[in-house]
């Protein structure tokens, strides 16, 4: 009798876990229809010629090509600031942000957390499909998006558009199929990868890291891995080729030798700056500083930190850093800080223009939405004068229970219309002027002509002349002016509509 309820438990929770782990259909009465009906194609296939019999049906049927229709829109489904041939100071909107939409979340991210299975239901991932045609799908899936978001880039690691296989040989076989229909689909439009980079952190041959891996032979693995995604990185156009050392970093320093992890991981960049040379790529090469998640600690820990490792291996001049705000923060920093960071010290390339929440502890890379937050990310690019062949990808995904195709558009219509808003306050202060008047203004002593400022600038002074002009001069209280914070807080605030 216990054996027999035994079973018939095992089989309710068997069926149970089956029903929890089938997603929910994507579909949503009130928005415009989401994705065609997966496996077939016939449902909604159009008059497009089949392209290598993969796939030639909508994956967004019902959305249209997003337009500017101006602040007061009311649509959804249009932007309200992001104009993209609108000149604002001195150049296009497209080209200040050179927006990038992020392959892994957008196609690839399926909801999945540790706690629970899928919640998307994608249509280029039918279950039916093997996972090459599912990948073919999905970058068909993404062309279709970026054509009708009205985004010139994208952005992917390798195994986000192809998937690995049983040997290093099949993988790159997979990659180069892939790459094939995504060269093919780039043709005739100005869409170029923004970035590509390598997925290094994974397979569990990276449990230990890659260029900083205990392992010679992982690092080995990791450089052939590196200098095939630079290969397609090239084949595509891509302006940048990017690393973000996933588990470049330790959990526990008792079985870690930190400086040969250093060693070993600069060496590793530097095999990848060589070929660049070499091979003709000549892209901009990108770092990405994250603090930790999944390490504990990782070496590019934030912008200081990243320059820093730069220049203690000759690397400087060799790269650009590409700055996440929601990395930012998880450093106890803010984007703002991480951006200026970068910009002095001429190394801000690019953006993953993100978010974290504040009462959670770890990247959520929510899409950036919030006016003050844009309006400073903005006016870094602004002051930066601009990102050069960088741009602004959104490293940004979905919430969980957002299920339907649509809410893809809605997600990146209110990321770039969050930018776009910001750079049209930019605008506003820059005219305004009151703001870099504050700053300038407490400086003034340092640029004054003859002054002691502009002696100490130009280094000549001696601590003894210093302490001779302090006993000549009456004491300085009488010249330490308000920073009058809350003024610069009122001005900002003026700027922003
Ligand atoms: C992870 C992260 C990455 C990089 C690209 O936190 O930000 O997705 O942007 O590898
Ligand atoms: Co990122």
């Amino acid at each position: 009798m216990r054996a027999f309820i035994a079973i018939l438990l095992a089989l309710a929770l068997a069926a149970r876990s089956t029903r929890a782990a089938a997603p929910p259909a994507a579909k949503s009465a009130k928005e415009p229809a989401g994705s065609c009906p997966s496996g077939d194609g016939a449902a909604c296939s159009d008059d497009k010629p089949n392209f290598k019999g993969e796939w030639y049906g909508e994956f967004f049927p019902g959305i249209p090509k997003i337009k500017y229709e101006g602040p007061d829109s009311t649509n959804p489904l249009a932007f309200r600031y992001y104009n993209a041939d609108e000149v604002i100071l001195g150049k296009k909107m497209k080209d200040w942000f050179r927006f990038s939409v992020a392959y892994w979340h957008t196609f690839r991210g399926d909801g999945s957390d540790p706690f629970g299975s899928a919640t998307k239901n994608w249509s280029w991932e039918d279950p039916k499909l093997d996972p090459m045609q599912r990948a073919f799908r999905a970058m068909h899936a993404n062309f279709e998006f970026l054509d009708k978001l009205g985004v010139e880039f994208w952005c992917f690691h390798d195994r986000d558009i192809a998937p690995e296989g049983a040997t290093l040989e099949e993988t790159n076989r997979n990659l180069d199929q892939v790459a094939e229909v995504a060269l093919e689909l780039q043709k005739g439009t100005p869409i170029r990868p923004l970035w590509v980079t390598a997925q290094l952190f994974k397979h569990p041959r990276y449990m230990h890291g890659a260029g900083s891996s205990p392992n010679a032979s992982v690092f080995a693995y990791a450089a052939a891995q590196v200098k095939k995604c630079m290969d397609v990185a090239q084949l595509l156009g891509s302006s940048n080729y990017l690393f973000w050392g996933g588990r470049e970093g330790y959990s526990s320093l008792l079985n870690t030798d930190m400086g040969m992890e250093l060693d070993n991981l600069a060496s590793f960049m530097k095999l990848a700056v060589d070929y660049n040379k070499r091979s003709g790529f000549k892209a901009t090469m990108l770092l990405e500083p994250k603090p930790q998640e999944p390490t504990k600690h990782q070496y590019d820990w934030d912008v200081a930190t990243t320059v820093s490792f730069l220049r203690k291996y000759g690397l400087e001049g060799e790269f650009k850093v590409n700055v996440e705000c929601n990395h930012a923060t998880l450093s106890g920093h803010s984007c703002e800080h991480e951006l200026e960071t970068a910009r002095i010290n001429g190394v801000l390339g690019n953006i993953d223009a993100n978010t974290g929440d504040p009462q959670v502890g770890w990247d959520t890379d929510e899409f950036l939405t919030d006016p003050r937050e844009c309006l400073l990310v903005a006016l870094a690019v602004v002051r930066n004068g601009g990102l050069g062949v960088g741009g602004i990808n959104f490293d940004a995904k979905l919430r969980r229970e957002s299920t339907s195709p649509a809410d893809l558009f809605y997600a990146h219509i209110a990321g770039m219309d969050g930018l776009a808003r910001g750079l049209r306050s930019v605008a506003r202060l820059i005219e305004d002027g009151r703001l870099d008047k504050l700053r300038a203004g407490r400086y003034a002593s340092w640029t004054e002509k003859g002054g002691i400022g502009q002696r100490i600038r130009s280094g000549k002074a001696t601590l003894e002349e210093l302490e001779k002009w302090a006993l000549s001069n009456p004491d300085p209280i009488a010249d330490v002016a308000s920073g009058s914070q809350e003024l610069a807080g009122i001005y900002l605030d003026m700027a922003m509509r």
